[in-house]
């Protein structure tokens, strides 16, 4: 071994140190001692054991392990700029995706970012050097053993915490895929499980079947669900310059039933996870896309249910249906039609695809079409023009509201004005379905999918301090967004303060539907009738994260600590016995809800 640790195994390692530094420094922006002893400690082991292995091709697999390192490296840093979350190797499964996201990645790439791979017009020259370090044995087995001791602490210290983004800073970019990878490997040992509606329920919380506020008021109505792309709730009922951010959705509020304090639980698969979780109750993974997840498998929910109910059941997107694989989830979820870009054309295009005005334009032709056949329909129009980066054609800039000066040029202002426009076209849908006699035949669900405020300079983030009137929490201000549920013949202006999140629409509205969830595997809560709540959140927000009546619990560093924020008015304390009782519950009850998407058929 003495003379395998060359002149190039030693470069090799120390640009690895300076490259797990630069990532650090990035991503978490401090330098976490222990921690990147464990990290170098283990690149270390790497380097030794491939040097050792295999004399002569060591050094060409050195730097090859060292280009794969820089460029997973690299891909971590972007995914975090853009899902503010670690990446794991289940993530490059996915690369099919990134095509689409292209001008996403663009405009975070970074040219400093190229330095990762400077060493690579140097090293290949030292790769064909001679000089070696005769180390003594009791000196190698002495660095080897501190090394171990490091890694295991890094290991140990990992284990004891939830959030993904301290696992990476207690183990570094490869420890944290070693660790991702045993926990993946161990859950296929376990082999897949069948989780029961029983099962489910015995462990359910708070479950309330059969309730009776409301219940079956909207029996054999149509079911119109839209899906706001990006919209928050802080812009709901918000007035700048005297001029309402959503006039729409809030006179739909007035008309309806509006729930403040509904979250989103979407993961990786973005809109795509909000289209999957309203239409199953089931928890989304959080690193796969649920398009992904539940591929060429059957999968019960609101299409199944409504579909065996006699309803005619189809979703309508303006992007194509590839996009995010959502062919084969509407398949595996049996709507029974969906229409995408190939039905809306690319006429007044925003974003991705045409715009929302467009949009319900044509899809009203086709709900006009279902309403003819002379039964009930269930459909999902999941719109789109209010996508990042909130870039809104000169032509739509006259439509929206006109903002102070101070907005001029800042994210925040862009956000608003094409949550504004998102809003004036939801408007006219309303209109439309008023005027063909559908708005009094139909409980409407309006919903935001997840966040979309992005405050990465100072200026926007004074800009939402002020429309707030207070500073702006990561998890109750940024994973808020609006429900609005419109029930023919419910009475209006109903607040319903109780938490709820995506798990929840499905259950609500089968409560209103007076539809029987006894034989269906639901993870959410009639939210009408539950008198207490506890839903999960992960991926945009560390796991073990969890919202119920009355506080937000965000883990903390070891596995028994975390701390509470009333969702009333935003004062915190530490995390008590009870409040960890309730993360143990949650991080159960998501595992079961892993299990029975693992384990579909
Ligand atoms: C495009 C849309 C993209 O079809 O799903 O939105 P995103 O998933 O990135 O929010
Ligand atoms: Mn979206």
């Amino acid at each position: 071994m003495e003379s395998k640790w060359n002149i190039f195994t030693s470069a090799t390692f120390f640009m690895l140190v300076l490259k797990v530094l630069f990532v650090r420094q990035l991503i978490i922006g401090e330098i976490h001692v222990p921690g990147v002893l464990a990290e170098i400690s283990l690149l270390f082991l790497l380097i030794v054991l491939i040097a050792a292995a295999d004399g002569k091709r060591a050094n060409p697999l050195l730097l090859a392990v060292n280009l794969l390192i820089s460029v997973v490296s690299l891909t971590a840093i972007i995914y975090f700029d853009y899902y503010n979350s670690i990446i794991t190797y289940k993530a490059l499964g996915q690369a099919d995706q990134l095509g689409d996201v292209g001008d996403s990645i663009a405009a975070l790439f970074k040219y400093r970012y190229l330095l990762l791979f400077a060493d690579f017009l140097v090293l290949p020259f030292l790769m064909k050097r001679r000089v070696s370090f005769r180390l003594k044995r009791w000196v190698l087995v002495g660095v080897l053993v501190l090394a171990g001791v490091f890694v295991a602490n890094g290991v140990r210290n990992a284990r004891g915490t939830l959030s993904e983004i301290s696992q990476f800073n207690q183990l570094g970019l490869v420890g944290y895929q070693l660790m991702e990878g045993l926990s993946g490997m161990s859950a296929a040992f376990r082999g897949d499980v069948e989780v029961t509606p029983e099962m489910v329920a015995e462990q359910q919380r708070n479950r309330v079947r059969g309730g009776v506020e409301l219940a079956g008021i909207a029996k054999g109505k149509n079911v119109i669900v839209v899906q706001l792309e990006s919209v928050q709730d802080l812009l709901v009922n918000k007035k700048i310059g005297g001029r309402e951010i959503t006039p729409n959705l809030n006179r739909l509020a007035a008309d309806g039933m509006y729930f403040p304090n509904f979250y989103t639980q979407v993961g990786k698969g973005n809109t795509s996870d909000a289209e999957f979780i309203t239409n199953t109750s089931v928890y989304a993974l959080g690193d796969t896309p649920m398009t992904a997840a539940i591929a060429g498998k059957e999968m019960r929910g609101l299409p199944v249910i409504l579909g065996e109910a006699g309803y005619h059941t189809a979703t309508f997107h303006a992007n194509d249906v590839s996009f995010w694989n959502r062919e084969e989830m509407y398949k595996s979820l049996s709507f029974q039609e969906f229409y995408d870009k190939s039905y809306f054309g690319k006429e007044d295009f925003i974003a991705y695809g045409t715009s929302d005005e467009i949009f319900y334009e044509k899809s009203m032709v086709k709900l006009r079409e279902f309403r003819d056949e002379g039964r009930p329909f269930y459909v999902n129009l999941i719109a789109l023009s209010s996508h990042f980066p909130y870039e809104l054609p000169e032509e739509k800039k006259k439509l929206v509201m006109g903002l102070p000066e101070e907005f001029d040029g800042s994210i925040v202002g862009k956000y608003i004005q094409s949550v504004n426009y998102a809003d004036y076209a939801l408007g006219k849908l309303v209109e439309q379905l008023k005027t063909d006699g559908l708005y009094e035949e139909s409980v409407m669900v309006v919903y935001g999918d997840h966040q979309g405020l992005q405050t990465k300079n100072d200026h926007d983030k004074e800009l939402v301090r002020k429309l707030l009137g207070r500073e702006y929490h990561g998890l109750l201000d940024h994973l808020n967004v609006p429900l609005v549920l419109r029930v023919p013949g419910a009475a209006g202006g109903k607040i319903v303060e109780m938490t709820g999140g995506l798990v929840d629409i499905y259950p609500t509205l089968a409560n209103l539907l007076g539809l029987d969830l006894g034989r269906e595997v639901v993870f959410g809560t009639d939210l009408m009738n539950a008198k207490e709540n506890l839903i999960g959140v992960r991926f945009y927000a560390p796991t073990g994260t969890y919202l119920d009546s009355t506080y937000g619990f965000s883990p903390g560093e070891t596995r028994d600590s975390g701390e509470l924020t009333t969702i009333a008015d935003r004062t915190t304390k530490p995390a008590g016995q009870a409040a960890l009782k309730q993360l143990d519950w949650i991080l159960k009850y998501l595992s079961l809800s892993d299990e029975y998407v693992n384990g579909l058929k």
